[in-house]
């Protein structure tokens, strides 16, 4: 069983609970967020992550920022005449009510857009993702190989 993160959550119920709720940002988790290792002077680096949406209506997640990097970028890896090519998604990603999409190798990724310094196994940071409603989500990312397995990033809670 996966373990959930709690992030925006938090500062959400501190900050404006009743709005949070009205809109139902509250019900956007991130799991799992994590980061290949990079070189900064390669230019760009990829991080991953899953969202659920327990809410009852649909978020976009149009954009994110990071402090680890100038831009961040949401983009799709696709094959194309068996060439594997990665395009943007300026329209960001839809999590339906009740769904869960996944960032994963292959697949949709935050592309870490001019690293200030080289990613290294075991680092963390944060990515902040921009909701539709205007809100933001702050997910932790932990650099590693692969995807950290449930139990061992000691990011509970
Ligand atoms: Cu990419």
């Amino acid at each position: 069983m996966k373990r959930r993160i709690l992030l925006a959550a938090m500062p959400l119920a501190t900050l404006g609970r009743t709005r949070a709720e009205a809109q139902g940002q509250q019900n956007l988790k991130a799991e799992q967020g994590w980061s290949r290792p990079a070189l900064a002077r390669i230019g760009t680096a990829v991080a991953y992550l899953t969202l659920r949406n327990e809410g009852g209506a649909p978020v976009r997640v149009i954009g994110a920022s990071t402090p680890a990097a100038e831009g961040v970028e949401i983009h799709e890896s696709v094959v194309e005449n068996d060439v594997a090519r990665m395009r943007p998604r300026p329209d960001g990603v839809a999590v339906p009510s009740g769904g869960t999409v996944r960032f994963e190798p292959g697949g949709l990724h935050l592309m870490l857009m001019k690293p200030y310094a080289d990613l290294k196994a075991g680092q963390s940071f944060t990515l902040t993702l921009r909701l539709d409603s205007g809100e933001v989500l702050a997910v932790p990312v932990t650099v590693a190989m692969r995807e950290p397995t449930a139990g061992h990033s000691g990011m509970n809670h």
